[in-house]
């Protein structure tokens, strides 16, 4: 699969999995029920728990996502990546800095980047990421180090300043979807309206549906 030529298309609808807000459910399940409803990316996500288990967990959900063609993420850690011979590993300002994470990785996978400042956007390019999680746009509870709110407007602002895809995440649902999309983001990347939805498919089928009515609307 040549991710990097249809990654704009593959970024429309970005689930990530979060064990602890999914009411339960094991993250097969989560996203089997997310893909179902229109999911074109999903991220393993995992912040406690043992490796081991994340691998175990990954090997999982890089089936499901493979049979559906759907972008398969890692979370933070190349090692993890690697070992499940991830498409794309998405890395924050805590993580391996995305040059060092390229030189690495090399040519065989993904790399996006959270950038905190529209200059560390902007480098983030330059370094080879191949497209950037902006935010968190609005208020969210699922991240207790996301910071303030940046808004809309930052979406619209690392958009014009970078050729490579942009995703907005943070606080976003089927209600506030739109404008994200409308400032020039690719697709949305979300926990909670998802991953906590009683049911999960129909909730992935609503925001899909607004990222993709937003999208014509624009172009
Ligand atoms: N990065 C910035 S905000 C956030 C992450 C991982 C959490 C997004 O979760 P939700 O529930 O969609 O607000
Ligand atoms: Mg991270």
């Amino acid at each position: 699969m040549n991710w990097r030529a249809r990654l704009p298309e593959s970024l429309r609808l970005y689930v990530l999995t979060d064990r602890g807000l999914a009411r339960g459910r094991h993250e097969r399940e989560v996203v089997k029920a997310a893909i179902a409803g229109g999911a074109t990316a999903i991220q393993l996500r995992w912040k406690s728990g043992t490796l081991r288990e994340a691998l175990n967990v990954g090997r999982e959900i890089q089936v499901i996502c493979a049979k559906s063609d759907v972008l398969f993420v890692v979370n933070d850690r190349i090692d993890l990546a690697l070992a499940l011979d991830a498409d794309c590993v998405h890395l924050g300002e805590e993580d391996l800095p995305v040059d060092v994470a390229r030189r690495i990785v090399g040519d065989r996978m993904l790399i996006g980047y959270s950038p905190p400042t529209l200059d560390e956007a902007i480098d983030a390019q330059r370094l080879g990421a191949d497209y950037l999680g902006v935010g968190p746009v609005y208020g969210t509870r699922s991240k207790s180090d996301a910071g303030e709110a940046v808004g809309i407007e930052r979406i619209a602002e690392v958009a014009r300043a970078v050729s490579i895809p942009v995703v907005g995440i943070g606080g976003i649902t089927a209600a506030n979807a739109a404008p994200v999309i409308e400032a020039g983001a690719a697709g949305v990347s979300v926990i909670s309206s998802i991953v906590s939805a009683a049911d999960i498919a129909a909730a992935a089928r609503e925001l899909r549906g607004v990222v993709d009515g937003a999208r014509r609307t624009r172009s």
